[in-house]
This record gives structure tokens, sequence and C-alpha cells, in this order.
């Protein structure tokens, strides 16, 4: 029996590639010099996709193209990349990779937090600029008596909220309700959480419903001593009124890692000194990375060999069994 066929449209990581190789015939499209030609000579034939941002949007567009998609995988326990109600309505599995990176995702939010606060990119700057022997690095805002909003506590908030409870600060949550057993506060909107803390931190998954969750309103009702944390995605904070409010004054500083049109980060941004940008690294590390990636081959290898998907997103739950 011929393997079956997966579709990469733009490059995953080499383990990944490796590991499909071996076990699928793999099209990489972005090898192709004549990528629609490949595709209307293939389609027929491709019944899986391994997709990570990087490849644009996968909609149904692609779903049009490629009739007899079963599965796509994707790389990241964010899934906004993809149309999951367009696969659900064609009968297409979606499968994200949750679980084995949140751990490491809180660390870094903690880390980004910890570096906003204390200006730590600052301070490395300023001994290798030379600075140090001339003055004193200037005494830095404190994460000491701040109060902590996570808006949105799934598994990687939860994660972010352990951590914060050894640091003493108190912690409180927005999301769409109310979790039971929960003890930290719950507050019923973005704008009431924001008022309630000196912090921030952005943990919602991406997509229509989040964009914009942290508007203008919302960054007012932060102050001009409170610190937004971004990990989430760029689509959630209007990122334009970020930027007014740190030139206004406002808000006190932020610490993003993720950004509204990635991988361009607006000069405006980068002009402030209290703002400590990162590269979208949130999970970025050697063994996450490749955590994620081994669970996106599985969701593949256990769909054809009939066991179901392993990670199916909620949109396409009731897919998870091939049929
Ligand atoms: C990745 C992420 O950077 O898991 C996510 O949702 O944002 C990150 O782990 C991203 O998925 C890369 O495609």
């Amino acid at each position: 029996m011929t393997p079956p066929h997966i579709l990469m449209p733009a490059p995953l990581a080499p383990d990944v590639i490796d590991a499909l190789d071996g076990r699928f015939v793999l099209h990489r499209l972005w090898e192709q010099t004549d990528p629609d030609a490949f595709l209307r000579d293939h389609a027929s034939a491709i019944t899986g996709m391994a997709v990570s941002t990087l490849a644009g949007a996968i909609d149904a567009g692609w779903f049009d193209r490629l009739p007899e998609l079963e599965i796509v995988a994707s790389f990241g326990v964010g899934y906004d990349n993809v149309d999951a109600a367009a696969a659900a309505a064609r009968d297409v599995v979606v499968t994200n990779t949750p679980g084995v990176l949140d751990e490491e995702v809180a660390d870094l939010a903690v880390g980004l937090l910890l570096a906003t606060l204390r200006r730590i990119p600052q301070a490395d700057r300023y001994v290798r600029d030379g600075r140090w022997p001339d003055a004193p690095f200037p005494l830095s805002p404190t994460l000491r008596g701040r109060r902590v909003g996570i808006v949105g506590l799934g598994a990687i908030g939860k994660a972010i909220a352990r951590r914060l409870d050894a640091f003493a600060v108190p912690v409180a949550y927005h999301g769409r309700s109310r979790q039971s057993g929960v003890d930290y506060a719950y507050h019923d909107t973005p704008v009431a959480l924001a008022e309630a803390s000196d912090v921030l931190i952005a943990m919602v998954p991406g997509g229509a419903g989040t964009h914009h969750l942290i508007d203008a309103t919302v960054l007012r009702a932060l102050g001009p001593d409170g610190v937004l944390i971004n990990v989430a995605r760029g689509s959630v904070v209007d990122q334009d009124a970020l930027i007014a409010a740190l030139s206004a004054g406002t808000i006190g500083g932020a610490g993003l890692d993720v950004f509204a049109d990635e991988p361009r980060v607006p000069d405006a941004l980068l002009g402030f000194d209290n703002v400590v940008v990162l590269p979208h690294v949130g999970s970025a590390s050697h063994s996450t990375r490749a955590s994620m990636g081994q669970l996106l081959v599985d969701n593949l290898i256990a769909w054809f060999d009939g066991k179901g998907a392993i990670s199916p997103v909620p949109e396409t739950a009731h897919l998870a069994q091939r049929s």
C-alpha cells in the first residue's frame, strides 16, 4: 500500500520533516517552482497537511483545492492560523500541540515580567555599553506589592499563576466564565480585571473572538504604573492603542513576545525604554519544540493507522476517529 501523502506548505523543523519523510510521501510545497501546478497535479492524492503559522492561513481555499484532505496537523497550541470551523464543515480534523509547552511558556512569561519590571535587558546593555563605571544603573520599578491579572486562565495561564503564587503576589483572572475549583478572584470583563491589577498578562488564544480584547480602555484602566505582558498573540492587543498609551505615559511599560504583524515590530515600540521585546520565543527551547514536533507527527501517524487523532482541537473533536 502506498503511504499517505502529506502536504507541507512551509518548512517545519528538520526533525519533523525527517520523521514524516520516513513514514509518508511528504510534499515540500515551498521547494516547488510552480506551487499551483504542483497542487493541481497532486491534489487528489493529498490526505494530510502538516502546517505552522509560517504556512499562512489554512482556510476554506485550501480545503477547496484538496478534496481528499482528512487531517491538518498544526504546530503550536494556538491554531488561529487554521480555520477550524471551515475544516469541521468539510469533515477535516485539525490537531494542535497542547500540553507539551505549558510550563515552558509560563517560564518565559514570568521571565519577561521580571525582565520588564526590573529592566534586565536594559541593565545588560548598560554594562556592555561601558556605562557602569560612570554611574550606577537607575533604580527600577518592582514586582513587590503588585497585583497580577491574567487574561485567559487556561493551562498556560494556570502554570503562570502557580509560579506567581511563589512570588507572593495576589493573582486574579478574567475569562469567558468563572472557573469552579479556582480560588483566584474572577473579574467578568478585561476592564474590571485591569482596574484591579498592576500587571496584566495576556494568555488567551488568538482569533476573531479575542481580537483587540486589550484595547485603549483596558490599557487606561491598567493605569500609569501598570505593566502589560503579552505572551499570547499580537492580535489580542490593539498595538496602536498600546503605542499611544506608552507615548502618553498612561501605562508604565510592556513586555511583548508577540506582535500584530510578525516578524515586523514597529519602530515606535522599539523607541520606548520601558518596553522589552522578544521574537515570539515562548515555547522556543530545543526540548519543547522537539516535543511539539513529535506530537504533530504522532497525530498524523495515529490518524493514518486508524487510531484516531490524539489532540484534535475542540471544533473538530467529534471527527477524532477516522471513519
Ligand atoms: C509557536 C505558539 O511559536 O504554540 C503556540 O501557539 O505560539 C508557539 O509555540 C508557534 O506555534 C509557531 O508556529
